[in-house]
């Protein structure tokens, strides 16, 4: 139950924003381990399995999910018995989600360190990573100010600038394609992630690719909020990150679709900035240029290639079971 609410709630965007999409499937983790009636151990995983699987299918870009899914997952191996099972899983999503916790409010104060007194800073989409930074910076006593996309088409923007208002940060909010017209002014973008891959490509919501143009045309420096665990082990071996394409009705009403028959709506989530764009990651473990990717993903996230091809070991074999 509690997994099929979940995942209802990530798909339909209620829970939003790749970091809490992590802690929350975490969460769905732990309590499904608590609620499940397995008599025996195998029986007790294949359950958690099929769990994992449905909380992974929901969103397919923010890689903060998977990671957080086989964080709490890899606690499984080793257990004895159903009781130390679940409660390994009950520790490892706890533990997750405490480290998530830390790791957001720990990259506010590295984060901030790079707002100055006086600054234009700019921001697009609602990452609490992010936006961490910039309040951290206020807090810290920093008075400077903002500038907030509206994020089409989900508007993500709305959310941003009710955090920034309630903070007392001065704030200009602007539609999306205004960013150009305004970066000649702005002295540093703030943004979040989806996804970092090895090669330090950020992926992030639709219309970042833009302003990191924009920003590297006008030589403003760019700068990535990222927990490590957004970081995309898979992109060692090549695998792409997929970019969500969501439903067109999100960009133009069905009524208006109808009247349009030669007309197709195209509505990807989230873009690529290339590294050359991104001057700076912040995560828990410290600034990093985007060249670093490989270095926190076999570092921090644990991820070899020698996992990875135990895991494909582990795969094939699975598949030929099925077979
Ligand atoms: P935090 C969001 O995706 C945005 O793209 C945001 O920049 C990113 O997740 C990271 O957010 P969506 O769920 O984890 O709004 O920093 O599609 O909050």
């Amino acid at each position: 139950m509690v997994i099929s609410e979940t995942a209802e709630k990530i798909r339909s965007m209620e829970i939003r924003g790749a970091g809490r999409i992590a802690r929350s499937a975490a969460a769905a983790l732990r309590d499904h381990a608590g609620e499940i009636d397995a008599s025996d151990l195998p029986g007790f995983v294949s359950g958690m399995q099929r769990a994992a699987e449905i909380l992974l299918e929901t969103r397919p870009t923010a890689v903060s999910l998977p990671n957080a899914v086989h964080s709490v997952m890899a606690a499984l191996a080793g257990a004895r018995d159903v009781e130390d099972a679940r409660e390994r899983i009950r520790a490892a999503a706890d533990e997750f989600i405490r480290s998530s916790g830390e790791a957001v409010n720990r990259i506010a104060a590295i984060g901030a360190r790079h707002i100055r007194d006086g600054d234009i800073v700019l921001t697009h989409c609602n990452s609490e990573a992010a936006l961490g930074c910039i309040l951290a910076a206020s807090r810290d006593g920093k008075d400077f100010e903002v500038f907030a996309t509206e994020v089409r088409p989900r508007n993500q923007g709305l959310l941003t600038i009710r955090v920034l208002n309630d903070a007392g940060i001065r704030t200009s909010y602007i539609v999306d394609s205004a960013v150009r017209s305004f970066m000649n002014d702005v002295d540093l973008v703030v943004v979040g992630t989806d996804a970092v891959t090895v090669n330090g490509a950020v992926v992030n919501k639709i219309g970042t690719s833009q302003i990191a143009l924009a920003a590297h045309e006008a030589r403003t420096p760019f700068m990535v909020a990222a927990e490590t665990y957004k970081f995309a082990p898979r992109t060692i071996l090549g695998e792409l990150i997929a970019i969500e394409e969501r439903d067109p009705a999100e960009v133009l009403s069905p009524g208006l679709q109808e009247g349009l028959p030669h007309v197709r709506v195209r509505n990807p989530a989230f873009d690529v900035t290339p590294a050359e764009y991104v001057d700076l990651i912040v995560t828990e473990r410290g600034a990093i240029p985007p060249q670093m990717a490989y270095i926190i993903i076999r570092d921090y996230l644990g991820w070899d290639l020698e996992e990875f091809s135990r895991e494909s070991v582990s795969r094939r074999n699975e598949t030929e079971l099925c077979i």
